[in-house]
């Protein structure tokens, strides 16, 4: 007999800190037992007790296409019989490159690595090489990765757990790391004028997804753009979550706003572990071995990843993302007409393919908004969707993600689902 969740999940408690991999999967904040999940099709997750779940977290985002997406599987089938890393250059790297090059403009080239946090760890690098400057800026809330300079004041699992900035980054990681407010140009001002001259960067999430979704406010990534010019200071848009996501050229298309560097992550993969970070072919020269700012990897460029990030996005054309925003406005829309109907206080915020809904506030523009809103009524309100079989990030800090797989019907569903878990979670 197969073991049940809450058998896994005891086995798990006693091999893995908290039973899981990464902190938020272990249901802290939502309480109850992590779902095992047995195997995943389109947009949904079955369970090792054999539940079928509509599927909102998406892998985090990589899942743009669905899981197992039939294309997705034929690429990575056909380079596994080829074998799995090299440890040299291949042909996939090359064409992976290129595509993401075609698509933003700002990245002159770019260079693969293993994971979203490698991908900003050494962007940030390369970005005090450049300048010659130690300092950057980031925003409460916003969340890079877990390298220990940004893992000051940061959100995702962090937030979730309510845990102060983390033991083990010591004063020194942390002194170079300045805090502004999101959507606060002002507050990223100020600290221009503190210490201007000795700032190498500005980064952010172009569109929040760590706090919840918060979009940026209309002006604001141009403005910090133009404080980085001034300044001489270079910007830093972590695409990680927006990259291919939120439009075909990712967050900097839709919005306007080109920045130096550019990181990447999750859709890139297929689903696979990888990151990349790039920009211009000036800053990108510095890199070793053309110029002298160290950073290298094992498995960067790994084949299977190449082949299920590239598969990924050949399937993500024009069309896609106007299916996707399609799909995305419909939840959206159909998820605010549910909360007006119970009147219960919510709101949900929403860019392309991401959302979040947040219970007890009119509208977050940042992390003391986010971290305001109630979310005590979105765990019961996400345990009651988990009983009626869909399947939302287990916290209200993150950000639900749709894909292609979800359709008309399967949309309509998971609006049913919410009416009887907004009755049941609120009492209304
Ligand atoms: N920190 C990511 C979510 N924003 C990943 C969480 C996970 O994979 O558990």
């Amino acid at each position: 007999m197969t073991a049940s969740s809450a058998d896994l999940f005891a086995q798990a408690q006693q091999l893995m800190p908290g039973g899981v991999n990464s902190p938020v999967r272990a249901f802290r904040s939502v309480g109850g037992t992590p779902r095992f999940i047995d195997h995943a099709e389109g947009c949904h997750l079955f369970d090792v007790e054999g539940r079928k779940y509509i599927d909102y977290i998406g892998s985090w985002g990589p899942m743009i296409v669905g899981h197992a997406h039939p294309e997705v599987c034929e690429a990575l089938e056909q380079t596994l019989r080829r074998g799995t890393s090299f440890g040299a250059p291949s042909t996939l790297e090359v064409e992976l490159a290129r595509e993401i090059i075609d698509r933003v403009p700002s990245m002159e080239m770019v260079r693969m690595v293993n994971s979203g946090t490698e991908a900003v760890m050494s962007a940030l690098r390369l970005a005090r090489a450049v300048t010659g400057r130690n300092k950057f800026v980031k925003f409460d809330g916003c969340y890079h990765g877990h390298a220990d300079a940004l893992l000051v004041k940061a959100g995702s699992g962090v937030a979730t757990l309510g845990l102060p900035d983390s033991p083990g980054v010591t004063p020194g990681a942390a002194a170079d790391t300045l805090i502004a407010t999101f959507n606060d140009l002002e507050s990223v001002e100020a600290i221009f004028r503190d210490g201007g001259p000795e700032i190498a960067a500005v980064i952010v999430e172009p569109v929040a997804g760590n706090m919840g979704v918060v979009p940026p406010q209309p002006g604001f990534l141009e403005g910090l753009r133009s404080i980085t010019h001034e300044h001489e200071a270079l910007l830093i848009f972590d695409e990680v979550m927006t990259g291919f996501r939120v439009a075909r050229g990712g967050a900097q298309e839709l919005f306007g706003v080109q920045p130096d560097i550019t990181t990447l992550g999750k859709i890139i993969g297929g689903g696979l572990p990888v990151g990349a970070y790039g920009g211009s072919s000036r800053i990108m020269a510095q890199i070793a071995p053309m110029g002298p700012v160290y950073q290298a990897g094992t498995l960067s460029g790994n084949p299977l990843a190449m082949a299920a990030g590239l598969a990924t996005l050949k399937i993500l054309d024009r069309q896609a993302y106007l299916t996707l925003e399609q799909q995305s406005a419909k939840l959206a829309d159909g998820l605010d007409r549910l909360l007006t109907g119970v009147k219960v206080s919510a709101c949900v915020q929403r860019v392309g393919s991401m959302l979040t809904l947040f219970f007890g506030k009119q509208k977050v523009s940042d992390f003391s908004d986010a971290r305001a809103a109630d979310h005590t009524q979105f765990a019961r309100f996400f345990q009651a969707m988990l009983q009626a079989g869909v399947h939302l990030p287990p916290s209200g800090y993150e950000a639900w993600f749709i894909s292609l797989a979800h359709d008309d019907a399967t949309i309509d569903l998971t609006l049913a689902c919410t009416q009887r878990a907004l009755r049941v979670s609120t009492g209304a």
